[in-house]
């Protein structure tokens, strides 16, 4: 295994996956991304050229897919619409991209016999009570709530029917809430970092009793690695790093991080729909593959992520104010 095609390769976890290949392997890799909103080809500045290559394309066009996937030698699959709120004002791109876009996939790497490996999100599995002592588990029936998660729900059956009909050499992994450098700050915890960074107070959904289990996007890279080298064919493996946090706790550890007192947040509106509590047992991979996080302690981990966009903000700061108006329309 020589070249990887790296789906969403420009966006936060794929680009921190492409760095991770960099550094540890001496793979070749070639980026397919649209570059929608969500993407940013700075996110892969600075890594070398005789390496990185880099495609600006739909993964749902099958001619294209098919050029790439005959020049590599296996599929690293990231590209997805992946923010639930977008989904619930705008369903559509989500089932081109999410649906269409894996199943042109799937469709070339069959042909070509391809090795693939799709990632896919614990949102799958629903939502857990907060008082349910279960985790997520492989065997966990599939319930997603969201049209985001419901297509990313889609997709993995996709995956695991292609293996059965029709002998595809593909692996999936359902992965827990990640943060670290790279992320759009759509999302949680950039968004109250970088509210922070503009002077406007962080804005925490509904009574922020809501769990996510965090993990470090460069665990999630070693996990992706690890699976993609030694995984079984046709299994599916969960991926967390025992991060359980309310996010109310995670808003108020940002504030005091970065010198504000705890409760300098504002309570907006809830998500319609909005999942109490992931959380994932990872025993399988753990076991199996000996694969573990590195980033345990999550405070020193959201301490880096804040310095990162402390001295990145050439590259959050263009798409900052367009994020927030599109939140302000939601009440949010
Ligand atoms: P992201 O939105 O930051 O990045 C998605 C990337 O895909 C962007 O670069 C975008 O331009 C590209 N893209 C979108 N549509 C495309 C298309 N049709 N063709 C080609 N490229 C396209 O998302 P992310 O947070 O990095 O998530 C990456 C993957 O990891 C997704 O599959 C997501 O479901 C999964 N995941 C995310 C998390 C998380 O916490 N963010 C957790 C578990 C799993
Ligand atoms: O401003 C906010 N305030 C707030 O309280 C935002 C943007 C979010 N939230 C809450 C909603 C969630 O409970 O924080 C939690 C995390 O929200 P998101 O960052 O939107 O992530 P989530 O919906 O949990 O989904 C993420 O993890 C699983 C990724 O976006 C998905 O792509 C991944 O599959």
């Amino acid at each position: 295994m020589a070249r990887l095609l790296v789906t969403g390769g420009a966006g936060f976890i794929g680009s921190n996956f492409v760095h991770h290949v960099i550094e540890h392997t001496a793979y070749e890799v070639i980026v397919l991304d649209k570059l929608t909103y969500a993407g940013n080809r700075a996110s892969l500045a600075g890594l070398p050229e005789e390496r990185v290559s880099f495609v600006q394309g739909d993964i749902a066009d099958g001619g294209l897919v098919d050029d790439l996937v005959t020049a590599a030698d296996a599929v690293v699959h990231y590209a997805a619409e992946s923010h639930n709120d977008n989904s619930l004002s705008d369903p559509q791109p989500f089932l081109n991209t999410n649906i269409i876009g894996t199943f042109t996939l799937l469709e070339s790497v069959r042909k070509h016999g391809t090795r693939m490996h799709h990632v896919s999100t614990d949102e799958v599995y629903g939502d857990l009570a907060l008082d349910d002592p279960a985790r997520f588990t492989e065997e966990t029936p599939y319930n997603p709530s969201s049209p985001y998660s419901s297509t990313k729900a889609g997709s993995d059956l996709l995956v695991r029917a292609w293996v059965r009909s029709f002998g595809v050499a593909a692996t999936i992994s359902n992965c827990s809430n990640n943060y670290g450098p790279y992320q759009h700050v759509e999302k949680f915890i950039p968004r109250q970092i970088t509210n922070v960074l503009r002077g406007h107070r962080p804005k925490l959904y509904g009574d922020g009793r809501n769990v996510r289990d965090w993990i470090h996007a460069d665990d999630h890279s070693s996990a992706v690695l690890s699976i993609l080298e030694n995984g079984r064919i046709g299994e599916t493996y969960l991926i967390g790093a025992d991060g359980e946090r309310d996010n109310k706790s995670v808003v108020e550890a940002i504030l005091t991080l970065m010198g504000l007192p705890a409760d300098a947040y504002d309570h907006v509106n809830d998500r319609a729909g909005h999942d109490m509590r992931y959380a994932i047992d990872y025993t399988k991979l753990r076991n199996e593959l000996n694969w573990h996080p590195l980033y345990r302690d999550f405070e020193r981990g959201l301490q880096a992520t804040i310095d990162w966009y402390r001295t990145n903000e050439d590259w959050w700061l263009p798409a900052k104010a367009a994020t927030e108006a599109l939140y302000a329309r939601a009440g949010q």
